[in-house]
């Protein structure tokens, strides 16, 4: 955009920029308290790169608009580059490997293909209820993030990819996930260090990122060969890659793209449910009216029938309520991109060139006074009852981003999720600690720092 006209904060540093009072391990909250002091729109200045920021709601209706606007790789998603390649959410618009692994993987996320997904998520639901019941045994509070992490793992592991990384039989986090949670926060850092000065101040980092890399990279390797070796699995995710041909092009994903691909999936494919199951959670202890309505509910569509059908998750209106409060909030992929496809002006006011780009701060837009009112910061699923979304104008709520390259993996999130938060509603109370403040750590997706609940057993076991 052109950015005379846009504010930025006060005091900038000759060749650094707006660096005073930044706190480098989380530039996601540090933009939110900015934006806040500057408005819809503003911009910082990081080494000599000027950025935009938006989070008014007209403003990000119209970066909506495909015709004018589409996703930009950049920023954090730019410097997963090295690790997940032209993979479904970190290709370039240009590259001809999105298109045809969008088209070929779609049906995965189909409505016949999530029904197939849904026995395998209850079975990983029981291995979680199963170690809550052992905790809540032993007197011991859960580790809600932790917990979730192992859940959303083993389930886009199983449902994916026909794999068991055995989360729940660990008593540390499986490497996997360490080198994830790893590799997020390298790309995360580079944004705080001057490009040229990279080698100098993340030598270490940088060593450590690059065995991180190898790691993800011979864990799907491992995997991708052990599917080979057993001859095709049920028609899941991975078939899909190695074996689907594009509809109409015939054309087959590279061994070299499948990889990637692997790789896309298992991290996209649990890391931000993790973290809005992990919301969703803290909001429920928190307040204990929501979650007797949320158990009404539950108890009143599901009976007792010890597994719950397919259809009868979407029946949870209000849990599913409870979680897209939680994802406005905290949209657990705080931030999406968009750049000009051509000269235009943006919503009337700002001209924009072609390839210009901006950030949309999602955690803000969902905050917006003019559309979500003065009481914004309070949490009520009731901002999502049927009558309630119909009198919001349209763009207002993008915990999935927008547009062609919106999230694929959105039914699976929300069927998961609110079959988890269902299941466990039914199964326990939750009792806040009452020291508990709520911190949110970044690493590009937000989580609830050392979060943990106390439990208490409601019913008989189903
Ligand atoms: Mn998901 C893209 C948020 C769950 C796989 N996802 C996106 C984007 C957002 C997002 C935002 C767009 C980013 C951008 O514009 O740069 N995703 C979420 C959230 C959850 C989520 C908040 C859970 C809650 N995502 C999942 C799951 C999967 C998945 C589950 C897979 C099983 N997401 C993806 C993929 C993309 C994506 C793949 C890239 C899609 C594309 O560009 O074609």
């Amino acid at each position: 955009p052109e950015l005379h006209r846009i504010p930025h904060p006060p005091h900038r540093l000759p060749l650094l920029g707006d660096v005073l009072g930044v706190d480098r391990r989380r530039p996601l909250q540090d933009s939110l308290r900015l934006g806040r002091r500057l408005g819809p729109i503003f911009r910082r200045r990081a080494f000599g790169n000027e950025f935009v920021f938006l989070w008014g709601a007209r403003l990000a209706a119209d970066m909506a608009d495909e015709s004018r606007f589409a996703k930009h790789v950049g920023l954090g998603v730019a410097n997963l580059r090295p690790v997940a390649g032209d993979g479904l959410f970190t290709a370039y618009n240009h590259e001809p490997n999105w298109q045809l692994a969008h088209d070929v993987l779609a049906p995965g996320f189909s409505r016949e293909a999530m029904e197939g997904y849904h026995g395998m998520m209850l079975a990983v639901a029981g291995r979680l209820t199963g170690h809550w019941d052992r905790e809540l045994a032993a007197g011991r509070a859960v580790d809600v993030p932790g917990d979730m992490t192992k859940l959303t793992l083993e389930t886009i592991a199983r449902t994916g990819f026909g794999h068991d990384f055995g989360s729940f039989e660990r008593e540390r986090p499986h490497p996997f996930v360490t080198a994830m949670v790893g590799t997020l926060t390298y790309a995360q850092r580079l944004n705080s260090v001057p490009v040229p000065l990279v080698p100098l101040l993340l030598r270490g980092a940088s060593r450590r990122n690059a065995a991180d890399i190898a790691h993800l990279n011979r864990t799907v390797d491992d995997l991708v060969a052990d599917r080979r070796r057993s001859g095709g699995g049920d028609g899941d995710l991975l078939d899909r890659m190695l074996e689907t041909a594009h509809p109409r092009t015939g054309e087959r994903l590279s061994d070299q793209n499948v990889r990637k691909q692997v790789i896309t999936f298992l991290v996209a494919g649990h890391e931000t449910t993790s973290g809005a199951l992990s919301f969703a959670l803290h909001y429920l202890a928190r307040h204990p009216e929501v979650a007797a309505r949320a158990r009404a509910e539950v108890d009143r569509v599901w009976g007792d029938t010890p597994q719950p059908g397919y259809d009868q998750v979407a029946k949870l209106r209000y849990v599913r309520r409870v979680l897209d409060e939680s994802l406005r909030l905290w949209p657990t992929a705080p931030a999406f991109a968009r750049e000009a496809r051509q000269d235009t002006v943006l919503a009337g006011e700002h001209p924009m060139r072609r390839g210009a780009w901006a950030l949309v701060l999602t955690p803000m837009l969902h905050r917006d006074p003019e559309v979500w009112g003065e009481d914004a910061e309070r949490f009520d699923p009731d901002r999502f009852d049927a009558k309630a979304v119909r009198a919001r104008p349209a763009h207002t709520f993008k915990p999935f981003g927008t547009g062609a390259r919106a999230c694929i993996g959105r039914q699976f999130a929300l069927h998961e999720a609110t079959l988890v938060l269902g299941l466990l509603l039914r199964r326990y109370e939750l009792r806040p600690d009452p020291d508990y403040r709520l911190r949110v750590t970044e690493r590009l997706t937000v989580i609830p720092e050392g979060l943990r609940l106390h439990l208490e057993r409601r019913t008989a076991p189903a």
